[in-house]
């Protein structure tokens, strides 16, 4: 196996008090380490799924990384960091777990395919409108679900994701119908 000499990858977090990571979407090799600066607020990089970007944790049940809430005062110049080690060419998918943070875009990727559906703009759009579904719009409009004749019903995943909408009204299992509805 070739080995090259890790790079550091310097991510700024919440630079101009933003909601940002910065850059937000990078590419990184095995043993790379990607560190994350905090340098205003209360963020955090939290590592997440494709389906599920504002949902800490990965398929398999663990929890994946976590730097936990990295406070930074007003006027600080102690920039807390938090690092990463990239240990395979797999996407690497992370959000801020701050309230509301994630559904504002706050999002993170590494190794991110260039192609197809699971892009880090897909992620992107996935952690915001996952999100705004509770906080900017009715939380449960009926549906008008027609049994005269199921089998003409031009979209049926449509309306299962409506009727689990009213029935959770939960933004995180909304992003994860959301999610994959996506897949
Ligand atoms: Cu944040």
């Amino acid at each position: 196996m070739p080995s090259s000499t890790p790079v550091i990858h310097q991510i700024t977090v919440g630079g101009n008090s933003s909601l940002t990571f910065d850059p937000s979407n990078i590419a990184a090799q095995p043993n790379d380490i990607v560190q994350f600066t905090f340098v205003s607020k209360n963020h955090t990089i939290t590592q997440s799924t494709f389906a599920n970007p504002c949902v800490a944790g990965l398929k398999d049940g663990s929890p994946g990384f976590n730097s936990g809430f990295m406070p930074v005062a007003a006027n600080s110049s102690n920039f807390p960091t938090f690092n990463v080690t990239v240990n395979n060419t797999s996407p690497i998918w992370g959000f801020c777990a701050q309230t509301g943070h994630c559904g504002k875009g706050m999002v993170f990727a590494i190794n991110a395919p260039e192609n197809g559906t699971n892009t880090f703009d897909a992620f992107r759009a996935a952690a915001v409108n996952g999100t705004t579904t509770t906080t900017s719009s009715e939380p449960s409009k009926p549906t008008t679900i027609s049994t005269s004749s199921p089998s003409s019903s031009p979209r049926p995943s449509g309306g299962a994701s409506s009727r689990y909408n009213i029935v959770s009204g939960g933004a995180g299992f909304v992003a994860m119908v959301f999610g994959a509805f996506l897949l």
